[in-house]
């Protein structure tokens, strides 16, 4: 089942046609690029070799009027003015390669993709679509609209590219199995420690150190995927443009929720493109059991 919207499912045929050629590309980019990305971070040559193929597919969609990414300071003017109303371009913004570490120990990685009706800074209600490829045994994709969201296999086919839709409509499990918490104990606020320590004697650990994976094991099995507020860094981690909007719309979708302990992420009015979020995501009794634990 296709995106209705033609721009949605062109910008998804761009991103698939990618995966295989990032796929091949990995083994011989496990190494750090020697540079920092806007938000600080140690960049891996598989972070800029995709963030290049990608930025080169997206920007080439008619559609699509500006690209922005994790990995790079300012937006790409891909033509067209984007929010602009009756027939207006979007903004895609991505995460190229999220949890590019995993490359040194061959865990999953993905990419994240927000699909925006404004220019970015903007809030997660301007997305109008969003999706993930996930590099695990099997490469798949999720990709989410407001006709719901769909789980495909992404394979090379001989020189060309398939989407092969295994779920067309993905709902989260309303009994939730696992939980992925990023951060350490002595790193996280009290009240999320006690959340937490609820939390593990009712749920399965499954925590690998990439959003996209974790994330996948939620939507797959039911529960809640959380990179906190830290101690010594409120604003968690994770970035809103790139990361928690797009998880938060895509989880919405499947009948979940997605908060930063206060309000919803796709509320949050953003100051700036790079801005980091606590995001706690997954079912909604879930998500509501850790808000009232943080208050
Ligand atoms: P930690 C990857 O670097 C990432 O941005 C997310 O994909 C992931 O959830 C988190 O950081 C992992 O962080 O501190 O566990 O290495």
């Amino acid at each position: 089942m296709a995106s209705p919207d033609p721009v949605v499912e062109a910008i998804f045929d761009a991103v698939a046609a990618t995966a295989p050629e990032i796929r091949a590309a990995l083994p011989g980019r496990r190494v750090k690029s020697g540079t920092d990305n806007p938000s600080g971070e140690s960049v891996m040559a598989g972070d800029l070799y995709a963030d290049e193929l990608l930025g080169d597919a997206l920007t080439a969609v008619d559609g699509v009027g500006s690209f922005v990414s994790e990995e790079r300071e300012a937006a790409v003017d891909a033509g067209g003015a984007v929010g602009s109303g009756d027939g207006d371009a979007y903004a895609v913004a991505i995460d190229p390669l999220d949890g590019s570490s995993n490359l040194r120990s061959n865990n999953a990685m993905g990419t994240v993709v927000g699909v925006y009706d404004a220019p970015l800074p903007a809030t997660g209600r301007d997305l109008v679509a969003a999706g993930y490829v996930l590099y695990g045994p099997i490469t798949t994709m999720v990709v989410a609209d407001d006709s719901g969201v769909r789980e495909e296999v992404v394979e090379a086919d001989d020189g060309s590219v398939s989407r092969s839709v295994v779920e067309d409509d993905l709902r989260l499990p309303d009994d939730p199995l696992v939980y992925g918490f990023g951060g350490r104990v002595p790193d996280w606020p009290d009240a999320f420690t006690a959340f937490a320590r609820e939390i593990e004697d009712e749920l399965k650990l499954r925590y690998g150190g990439a959003m996209v994976g974790d994330v996948n094991q939620v939507l797959t099995y039911g529960g809640i995927f959380a990179y906190p507020a830290l101690v010594d860094a409120p604003e968690g981690k994770l970035r809103l443009s790139f990361e928690a909007n797009p998880i938060a719309y895509i989880v919405e979708q499947a009948g979940g929720a997605a908060t930063d302990g206060d309000t919803d992420i796709l509320d949050i009015e953003p100051e700036g493109v790079h801005d980091r979020v606590p995001l706690y995501v997954g079912n909604g009794e879930l998500v509501d059991r850790l808000e009232t634990a943080l208050d």
